[in-house]
């Protein structure tokens, strides 16, 4: 007997004939967890706490099955009862517990982690609701629940329990874990922590909920709504309750492997994820102190032990929370914090780097600098910009804390996982050591001239073309053509990632066509983003795709020749069907403002063509195709930057300039979209876009639409188009996330 059988045997006393597809996943979720049980990684003196806010795991049944070699072994098992696994896949929830790159990335780390026999853990929080969930109503986005924990699920509760005090609340934890399954190799934990008061019942319509009864509503939600003060004190709250349970967890965990604690930065490192974590430095002093160790040792202590990430140099992402709201939730970090911004300013005597600014606001990013030992940065040219620009005044006082290392995405997943008939071929072709060791895939270039190879990759993409199409029309209604060239941008929506430009192309595109000028094979145009509750023109956005959705697919004379689609409620379990259809990708954000971007890397991976800017991992990807396998376009980061530092950026004169422009910005107010949009969200966006456009949508939009334009012309020739597939599959073993994890560890965790 197979091992599910012999499960469900056990669990329901007959076969997986005679039993629901629920009670099969139930079945398989024992399985899983008893499997991974077993390879449990606990070695080694030294061990990584990877804290993060966010971990975006994604649906994990599948993967879990591939990475325990019993994939096969069940899909096989499953076809005998008439059942296939993408069955039993719909019924797993995805839990949603990050908004995007960054939570995402934390996921893509645990699985290397795992798979290079490491031993490290994450530490994050078990939100019950994720990100909220999506739904389009009269072509706006409207943000709802998203519950994710179901009487069965990944989570097993531990008996680890701390007392976490707060200013005036004392709330008592409880750890869970989920087993992080590596590939072929062992399995680490990711610990998320929650208390029992929770009360699901606050939520009642839409996702507001009251926000000032800590003792209910701390873990209810990932990124409660920030847009006002209360909001913003719960983030604290939660923040707080992540590290110092992680605190505790880690000086438990070293004093039980021999630590005396003096030696501390021997047992454990901290990846401090961005700045969501960053008061564990703070509280570790504390808890040291507490522990009978001095201040000044105590500092140096956890300054040898903390490392810490920076994802972005957007001014606004970077924390900065003003002391009344430490003084309120956390007041016993407070002189810990002053002693430190105190040691700062007797240093080094310069406001710019100082911890607390004159308005009295704690900068977490300044805290890691000075107070870890570690800073990077997640692609090179993000790193280059933070030395050189952002964090320039703390580079030139600790130049050898920082260091790069460019993201990477975990090839299990976004390869052998979501494409199954590309995986087949590369291992037909090549062997299947690139699935240990991804750099392999290198071989693949042997075959760049090999047309029967080209039209084998073109017939797996067209089949995957095929796939989403019935996806989408299943799950969505949505009607897509796989016989058109599929354009998609998929991410957070952000104006500094320009998906309003790709938009203003979609309405020149639609003129051109109403004129007769009729591209050589329809366009699909796809796009997935949720935006932020609070962010006002990033909705705008969405309602402008919406209606450009609606009004090509009802118009004749344009529906033949090109058609746009936003899919509704964004997310891993899509990112997986979205991405091995893909023909071209958009990575067209601003020079200079995506720190890394990691979709770049899947596409890629699963051939399909850049159109983008210099930007994050971008320039990497560039490196290493050549120029005759990416679609590069637009202004650098350093005229970017130098349009920022001038001022010199004015929108209305390009709309003044170039007749393109304009008629496609005045669109967004003609009847045409009035007639099926909100006048009041189009006439903010127009005016946005005329007054303000502080993302710079407009200057490389003539740079774009000439390069979109090669870019479909190019596809026409479809064995020129199927080799560069093939190059950027065989170049894409670099972002593998072994690779990064890898050096993360041999530059700064120095882990056994
Ligand atoms: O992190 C993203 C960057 O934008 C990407 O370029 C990068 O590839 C990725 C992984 O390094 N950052 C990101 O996702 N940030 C957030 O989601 C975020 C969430 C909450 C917040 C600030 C940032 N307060």
């Amino acid at each position: 007997m197979d091992a599910l059988e012999i499960k469900v045997k056990d669990t329901f006393g007959t076969d997986p004939g005679h039993v629901t597809n629920e009670q099969i996943y139930v079945a398989l979720l024992e399985l899983v967890k008893e499997e991974a049980e077993k390879k449990v990684t606990t070695e080694g003196k030294k061990k990584l706490y990877y804290i993060s806010a966010e971990f975006l795991i994604g649906k994990l049944l599948s993967n879990n099955l591939i990475n325990l070699g019993l994939y096969d072994e069940v899909e096989a098992c499953l076809q005998k009862y008439g059942k296939t696994m993408a069955e039993i896949e719909t019924i797993e929830p995805e839990p949603s517990l990050g908004n995007g790159g960054l939570g995402r990335l934390a996921a893509c780390f645990l699985d290397s982690i795992a798979t290079l026999g490491l031993n490290g853990d994450g530490v994050g929080l078990n939100y019950h609701f994720g990100l909220f969930k999506q739904v389009f109503e009269n072509n706006l986005q409207q943000e709802t629940p998203n519950p994710w924990i179901e009487n069965k699920n990944w989570l097993t509760k531990t008996k680890r329990t701390y007392d976490i005090e707060f200013g005036g609340l004392t709330l008592t934890s409880c750890m869970y874990d989920i087993d992080v399954v590596g590939y072929m190799g062992r399995t680490t934990k990711l610990h998320l922590f929650d208390i029992d008061s929770v009360d699901e019942s606050l939520v009642k319509e839409g996702i507001d909920f009251d926000k000032t009864d800590i003792a209910k509503n701390l873990t209810l939600f990932l990124y409660p709504d920030d847009s006002d003060e209360d909001g913003r004190i719960l983030r604290v709250y939660q923040q707080y309750f992540m590290v110092s349970n992680a605190a505790h967890l880690i000086l438990d965990e070293a004093l039980e492997r021999g630590s005396n604690l003096h030696d501390l930065a021997d047992y454990a490192t901290i990846q401090i994820n961005d700045t969501h974590p960053s008061m564990v430095i703070p509280e570790l002093i504390r808890l040291l102190m507490q522990k009978g160790i001095r201040m000044e040792e105590a500092i140096e202590i956890v300054t040898k032990t903390c490392a810490y990430t920076n994802h972005t140099i957007l001014a606004e992402a970077l924390e900065k929370w003003p002391i009344h709201y430490l003084q309120k939730a956390v007041p016993q970090l407070l002189p810990i914090i002053y002693e430190l911004n105190n040691k700062v300013n007797d240093t080094f005597h310069d406001p710019s780097v100082a911890i607390i600014d004159a308005e009295d606001r704690v900068h977490m990013a300044h805290m890691d600098i000075h107070y870890g030992y570690s800073v990077n940065g997640v692609a090179y040219l993000h790193t280059e910009i933070l030395k050189n620009s952002e964090l320039n005044n703390f580079y030139k006082i600790y130049p050898e804390k920082f260091n790069n290392k460019t993201n990477g995405i975990t090839f299990r997943r976004w390869l052998l996982h979501c494409n199954h008939p590309l995986a087949d071929l590369l291992t037909e072709l090549i062997g299947d050591g690139y699935k240990k060791d991804a750099t392999e895939l290198e071989k693949l270039s042997a075959y760049a001239d090999d047309t029967a190879v080209l039209e084998k990759l073109l017939a797996v993409k067209q089949g995957k073309k095929e796939e989403l199409a019935s996806y989408l029309k299943q799950t969505q209604n949505i009607a897509i053509n796989p016989d058109s060239v599929f354009d998609i941008q998929i991410k957070r929506l952000h104006e500094y990632k320009r998906q309003q430009m790709n938009a203003l192309y979609v309405i020149d595109k639609y003129f051109e066509i109403k004129e007769g000028k009729l591209p050589k094979r329809p366009i699909t145009v796809i796009f997935g983003a949720k935006a932020a509750p609070a962010y006002v023109i990033a909705k705008d956005i969405i309602h402008v795709i919406l209606c450009l959705q609606e009004i090509i697919a009802n118009d004749p004379e344009v529906s033949p020749y090109l058609s746009v689609v936003m899919v509704e409620n964004y997310n891993v379990t899509l990112a997986e069907k979205l991405i091995p259809a893909a023909d071209i990708h958009e990575q067209i954000s601003l020079a200079s403002k995506e720190a890394s971007g990691t979709s770049n890397m899947k596409f890629m991976l699963n051939g399909a063509i850049a159109i983008g800017t210099e930007d994050g991992a971008n320039v990497e990807m560039h490196e290493f195709v050549g120029d005759n396998n990416i679609y590069i376009f637009g202004e650098s980061s350093d005229e970017v930057i130098a349009h920022y530092e001038k001022a010199d950026y004015v929108s209305r004169d390009y709309y003044e300039k170039d007749p393109a422009i304009k008629r496609a910005i005045d669109f967004l107010i003609s009847d045409t979209m009035l007639a099926v949009g909100q006048k009041e969200n189009l006439e903010r966006l127009y005016h946005e876009l005329l007054n303000k456009d502080w993302f710079m949508t407009l200057p490389d939009f003539e740079d774009y639409k000439a390069t979109k334009e090669r870019i479909y012309a190019d596809y026409e020739d479809r064995m020129t188009w199927a080799k560069k597939m093939l190059i950027n599959i065989s170049k894409a073993g670099f972002f593998s996330s072994d690779r990064t994890i890898a050096q993360y560890n041999e530059d700064i965790w120095h882990l056994s």
